[in-house]
Parts: C-alpha cells; sequence; structure tokens
C-alpha cells in the first residue's frame, strides 16, 4: 500500500504487552479500533512481551488480514524480519534500533518506512533520507514506553514541524485533553497506545480523535 499523509491522522501503536499480555483481547481491541477508523495500525511487541517469533508471525499474519479488511496499513516496528514475513506495509525505526539506512536498503520499494526523531539534528538527518514520514516524541510523560526520552512538550514539536521537510506525527502521553493542542503544533497525525487501548469505549475515543480533522 502506497503511504498517504492522512494515513497518520488516528495512527494506534500496540502489542500484547499493551493488554495484560492478552493475544485474544489484543486482536480484538484491534479489530474495533480498526471498525471504528483508525487510519494505520503498528505492531510493536515489545519489552515485556513473552510472544516468540513464531507466535509474533502467526499473530501479524491475524493482523494482515485485519488491516486488508479495513483498507488500512500495518506497519511493524523495527523488525524487517516479521515485517517481510506478514507482508507489512510499512515499517518503524528508532534511534536505538537498527539502523535506518540499513533498514531502507533492506526493505527498497517493498516498504514504506517511518522513523522517530525527537532532536534537531534527527530530524535534518531524517530530511537527507526517503523515509515516508518521521515519529516525535514522547510530546507528554507516557508509561507505555520503558526507555522513552523525557517530555518535549509542544513548544519543541512545533519547532521539529518547521524544520521537518516529511510530515510529523507526534506520539507519547497523547490524550483526549490534549490531542487538540497537540495537533495545533503543526503535526499531520496523531499516535498512541494506551488512549485507545486503556478506553473503556474504543469507538467513541477513535471518532473524538477522527473528529479533529
Ligand atoms: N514511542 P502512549 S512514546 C511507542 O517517544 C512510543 O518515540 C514513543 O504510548 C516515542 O500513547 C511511545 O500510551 C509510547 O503514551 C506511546
Amino acid at each position: 500500500m502506497q503511504f498517504r499523509e492522512e494515513m497518520l491522522h488516528c495512527y494506534l501503536v500496540g502489542g500484547t504487552q499493551d493488554v495484560n499480555h492478552d493475544p485474544k483481547r489484543f486482536l480484538n481491541d484491534v479489530s474495533i479500533a480498526m471498525d471504528s477508523g483508525i487510519t494505520a495500525f503498528q505492531y510493536r511487541e515489545k519489552g515485556t512481551s513473552q510472544l516468540n517469533q513464531e507466535r509474533r508471525v502467526q499473530l501479524g499474519l491475524k493482523l494482515r488480514r485485519l488491516a486488508d479488511q479495513h483498507h488500512i496499513p500495518l506497519i511493524v516496528d523495527d523488525d524487517v524480519e516479521l515485517a517481510q514475513a506478514i507482508n507489512a506495509d510499512g515499517i518503524h525505526v528508532g534511534q536505538k534500533d537498527q539502523r535506518v539506512e540499513q533498514v531502507l536498503a533492506a526493505v527498497g520499494n517493498t516498504m514504506f518506512v517511518g522513523y522517530s526523531c525527537n532532536q534537531p539534528a534527527q530530524i535534518k538527518h531524517a530530511n537527507q533520507l526517503p523515509v515516508a514520514y518521521v515519529g516525535s516524541g514522547p510530546i507528554f510523560p507516557t508509561s507505555s514506553k520503558n526507555d522513552a526520552d523525557p517530555a518535549m512538550g509542544l513548544e519543541k514539536l512545533h519547532e521539529l514541524v518547521t524544520i521537518s521537510t516529511h510530515p510529523i506525527v507526534a506520539i507519547g502521553g497523547i490524550t483526549e485533553a490534549n490531542m487538540a493542542q497537540t495537533l495545533a503544533a503543526g503535526v499531520a497525525g496523531l499516535s498512541m497506545i494506551s488512549m485507545i487501548l486503556q478506553s473503556a469505549d474504543i469507538q467513541k475515543t477513535v471518532q473524538h480523535i477522527n473528529s479533529l480533522y
């Protein structure tokens, strides 16, 4: 699937570690989020995850079918082998992951690449690369990522937006209370784990996010 900037509008990230290590609940919640209108999904099996690579591929293939049914892109976090095994549309690479140049070379034009940048120098580096989008965060404090950097706040986010030639999706601590201000910093979209996966009403939350556009 070809990358389009609108895919960043309501970009859900998640893995089984975000739903009490319960793969059934994970697939069910992701499916509800897709039915409700998320515009992209990133499979991020991280940290305390107990799933081995074989189970990641099995789960990833189910996510592939769900994403196809909903015509939204499936993106894999930091694992070229898994992304290729499940025919992902995109791959997301962080600063602490495999080098972005290596990933770009490995996937060629079979997948689009997203890249995490939260410093001006990193954005300038990304400007030189054929990445599809940049993810910047954390904007606010978050408990969903163990090794997250300190929260940057909205002024710094806006500074990054002014430097980047790629569309930026904001991530980290985004809630229904701060999402409108975050979007007003000039980003192309909002990315979140807990606002959606911990929501008491996933459909209502996704619709609320999409009402900003
Ligand atoms: N990446 P929540 S923050 C996956 O700063 C991830 O790059 C981040 O979770 C970054 O929406 C983050 O629950 C966690 O705060 C986002």
